[in-house]
């Protein structure tokens, strides 16, 4: 059976990570993300992911959307550039990712659609560090073969239903985590097992547990706006393992914060996107 050791993540380790930024920097020193998400009626999910992206302290970052959707992106999130693909409604044209630093691919894609199986093929070919979540990961489940195609290094953000899609059924979490072990160590890539403790697995065998979050994060949107958080960090050249589990963390942070202000009832995902900046203030 895979060996695994178990850490926590805790606070002080997590804001000793955080990368000063020089007097002297400029945008092009905090990486160029690209993100790829939103079929039409799942705007929400790009601008989610998108906001949370800019709040974590990209450099500069495209959205590539259905061509619907560009003025929505346009619109509520206007520090994003917008790459319009040629499809109205979803995703059917390539995308040339050699400018990238990382690619984060999935929330809201829509996954029983031919054209964005080929998409994510097509990127996990390209060689940038990605994160993949949602209907991204429904799509390996559904067409294994690209599995074999990610980069090294790439981060998965599953959910205990997204994992099981693409790991067979599980019992229980602790099935879940010694079937991510093995996954983990099959693909090169590193895990993030969504839920009330968070667990980010490395290829190496070492399960990191969350200290962050509450149920209030339980609601429509949370996993996008994870997903722009660790995309951010990825692009800025933080290392896998400290993206993901820097990611998981700070995005905790932000919804116990939410939490604190709005009450875990009425938190929304747009509400932790609204407190990253005082969660990542508190880290620095
Ligand atoms: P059950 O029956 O509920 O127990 P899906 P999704 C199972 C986008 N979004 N947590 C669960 O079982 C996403 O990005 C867009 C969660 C059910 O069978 C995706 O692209 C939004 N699920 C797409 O929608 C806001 C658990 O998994 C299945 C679970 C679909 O994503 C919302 C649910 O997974 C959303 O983010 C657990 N702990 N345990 C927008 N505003 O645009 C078991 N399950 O079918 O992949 O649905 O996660 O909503
Ligand atoms: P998703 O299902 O993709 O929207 O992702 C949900 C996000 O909310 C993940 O980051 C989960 O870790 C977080 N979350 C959901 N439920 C809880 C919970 N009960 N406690 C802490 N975090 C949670
Ligand atoms: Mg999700």
């Amino acid at each position: 059976e895979t060996q695994t050791d178990y850490y926590l993540t805790e606070r002080e380790e997590m804001s000793r990570l955080i990368k000063p930024r020089n007097r002297f920097a400029h945008k092009g020193n905090f990486g160029h993300a690209l993100l790829i998400a939103g079929s039409y009626g799942m705007a929400g999910a790009s601008v989610l992911a998108a906001k949370a992206c800019l709040r974590s302290g990209v450099g500069l970052l495209t959205v590539h959307a259905p061509s619907r959707n560009v003025e929505v992106l346009q619109t509520s999130v206007p520090e994003a550039m917008v790459h319009a693909d040629l499809n109205e409604t979803y995703f059917g044209t390539p995308v040339d990712t050699e400018k990238f630093q990382a690619a984060g691919i999935g929330p809201g894609l829509g996954k029983h659609i031919e054209s964005a199986a080929a998409l994510v093929e097509q990127i996990s070919g390209s060689q940038i560090p990605m994160v993949i979540d949602a209907d991204a990961l429904n799509i390996l489940a559904e067409n294994r073969y690209i599995l074999s195609s990610i980069p090294k290094g790439s981060i998965l953000t599953p959910h205990p239903g997204e994992f099981d899609r693409l790991a067979g059924k599980c019992q229980d979490g602790y099935e879940r985590l010694v079937k991510a072990c093995e996954l983990a160590q099959n693909t090169r890539c590193y895990i993030v097992l969504k839920g009330a403790y968070t667990v980010v697995v490395t290829p190496q065998g070492k399960s990191y547990f969350n200290s962050t979050g509450n149920p209030g994060m339980a609601t429509a949107g949370s996993g996008d706006v994870l997903t722009g958080v660790i995309l951010s960090l990825l692009a800025q050249g933080y290392a896998s393992e400290d993206a993901a589990r820097l990611g998981v963390f700070v995005h905790g942070m932000a919804g116990d914060m939410a939490a604190e202000q709005q009450g875990m009832i009425a938190l929304t995902a747009g509400d932790i996107v609204s407190c990253l900046p005082a969660a990542w203030k508190a880290l620095t």
